[in-house]
């Protein structure tokens, strides 16, 4: 006679089977980790950021020519306590955690007035409402018409505006790098590879198509670089000047209709190595092609300050050129330090200026020359305050690269160039 087992024996060992616990467990975690997932995204990665423009009327503040160059303390000074005015009531207000950074793009005139054009950025939840967000942006706007001591007209209307209005705001005016350009928090400048965007001003000149300096554009048809660069060739025609980071594959090439070097540039002493290019057309700013900001004569250069120089030159002293452009970082050395016994011995003359590494480890060389030695100021606009010159080789100890002071030029760029 056949027994037959009790089917819930089979039921029972099939619940405890390993596989089927295991399956249950896995499609848990699963869960659970899906879940965690949109939480975070939702609370922290489903941003977005948001751009305002607003001009500011300062009622308190007379306007006067300083306020029209941001090289002078006047317009810096100017723009940094509007800059602390707006991000300090942000921070104070129910928007501190959306705020992320502003910058006033320009001064102008209005009447006997001031009026600050300022861009805002913000970063907030995706399906947060744009008209209430606005409501609030304006709100602390308001209360800040009676802050601090400067008399901000209560009316300003804030514009929604996209990011590339932003960067047009950015890119028009001179000396703004990508991280300006996007008010991004942060600022890198890692490597000695530059990426495209990273110096937009930088110029290659070219000879026959062929890199032969470097050079820096300084407004829309004007390059500065140095007048070493001219002494075998100086016929415009046989020069183009190339942007972006490439020069064998140039976003823009141009040709160059004059060439102003100086008079009395040295070949012996290498005094007054500076000239200035007028391009055949103007160009039009973008964000990978635009000017750098001319610091003002009376500017000081300070030893130990950190400075950049860029090129396409030769990595070391006998080398070839590169097609990709590098940058280095560097320090101001004071002319006293530059001229001592060990170094140039007293051939660095007022109108230079050295900078460079105690180990000599970064350098401008071959085919750097002309090109820009650049500073950022506390607000993060980037001023051209040397051309490259000369040096005894690069790269050595003792030997720091030598470049024509622009402070000590700046009126004779204004006379050659109206700018
Ligand atoms: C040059 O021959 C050159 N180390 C440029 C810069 C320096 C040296 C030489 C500075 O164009």
């Amino acid at each position: 006679i056949p027994v037959l087992r009790p089917r819930p024996v089979l039921w029972q060992s099939r619940f405890y089977n390993p596989f089927v616990v295991a399956l249950v467990v896995i499609t848990t975690v699963g869960i659970l980790a899906m879940i965690v997932g949109l939480l975070i995204h939702f609370l922290a990665f489903d941003k977005k950021t948001y751009f305002y423009h607003s001009s500011f009327q300062i009622l308190n503040v007379e306007y006067t020519e300083a306020l029209n160059s941001p090289a002078t303390q006047e317009h810096r000074g100017l723009s940094e306590r509007i800059e602390s005015m707006i991000t300090n009531a942000f921070r104070e207000s129910n928007l501190r955690s959306e705020f992320i950074r502003t910058h006033v793009v320009k001064l102008r005139k209005e009447g006997s007035g001031v009026i600050a054009d300022v861009v805002m950025k913000f970063r907030s939840r995706k399906r947060s409402n744009r008209g209430l967000m606005k409501n609030r942006i304006q709100s602390v706007l308001q209360r800040l018409s009676n802050s601090g001591n400067l008399e901000i007209s209560p009316s300003n209307e804030i514009t929604s505006i996209t990011n590339q209005d932003t960067e047009n705001f950015l890119t028009q005016e001179c000396g703004a790098r990508p991280d300006l350009i996007t008010l991004s928090e942060e600022r890198v400048i890692g490597g000695i590879q530059a990426e495209t965007g990273d110096w937009p001003w930088q110029v290659s000149l070219q000879l026959d198509y062929v890199h032969h300096c470097g050079g820096v554009l300084i407004s829309n048809s004007w390059v500065l670089t140095a007048a070493h660069c001219f002494r075998s060739y100086s016929q415009p025609q046989q020069w183009t000047a190339t942007f972006g980071v490439s020069t064998i594959r140039p976003m823009l090439r141009l040709k160059i209709r004059a060439i102003l070097a100086h008079t009395n540039y040295s070949p012996i002493t290498r005094d007054n190595d500076i000239a200035v290019v007028q391009l055949d057309r103007p160009v039009t700013f973008s964000r990978n092609i635009h000017r750098v900001c001319l610091p003002a004569a009376t500017q000081s250069i300070i030893p130990g300050s950190v400075a950049y120089v860029t090129g396409w030159g030769s990595l070391t002293y006998g080398g070839n050129t590169v097609a990709a452009l590098q940058q280095g970082q560097v320090r101001i050395i004071s002319s006293d330090e530059c001229n001592e016994p060990a170094g140039y011995s007293g051939s660095v003359l007022p109108g230079m200026l050295c900078a460079g590494l105690p180990s000599g480890a970064v350098d401008a060389c071959q085919g750097d020359s002309g090109g820009p030695l650049v500073q950022e100021d506390s607000r993060r606009l980037w001023f051209v305050v040397g051309i490259v010159s000369w040096g005894y080789q690069c790269g050595l100890p003792n030997k720091p690269g030598v470049y024509t002071r622009v402070t000590a030029y700046r009126d004779w760029i204004r006379q050659q160039t109206g700018i």
